[in-house]
């Protein structure tokens, strides 16, 4: 999608730190990051956010969450997955992403 921050790290017009890639998903490292570890994980494809994810859309989610999982299992204490769905929750950029954060203890609720 044109002027699509997240797509333009897809297709490498942007650079990133990549953490994980399959064929379908990418992982890297967040530019701002909150906690110690601090990865975005997202589809390559565009979607905008998790509520236009599809039944179709089963096999990717699962992609998505392995590499999530892959990347959560790295890190000694736990970890925290999260995905703000529009302005109110702090969502910025509008390609679905997961934050795979950890590294620190987390507060509950999240702000
Ligand atoms: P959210 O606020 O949930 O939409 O998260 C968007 C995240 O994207 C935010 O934590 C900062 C990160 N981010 C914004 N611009 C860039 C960028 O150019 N590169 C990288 N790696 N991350 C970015």
């Amino acid at each position: 999608m044109n002027d699509c921050l997240f797509c333009s790290i897809v297709s490498g017009e942007i650079p990133a730190s990549v953490r994980a890639e399959t064929e379908n998903v990418l992982a890297f490292d967040d530019v701002n990051p909150v906690a110690p570890t601090h990865v975005l994980v997202i589809p390559k494809r565009h979607i905008e956010s998790a509520a236009q994810i599809e039944r179709a859309d089963d096999e990717l989610l699962g992609e998505l969450f392995g590499v999530a999982a892959g990347i959560g299992m790295e890190i000694n204490g736990g970890w925290r997955l999260v995905s703000n769905v529009g302005e109110n929750a702090g969502q910025s950029v509008f390609h679905l992403h997961f934050h795979v954060l950890g590294g620190r203890t987390m507060n509950w609720p999240p702000g």
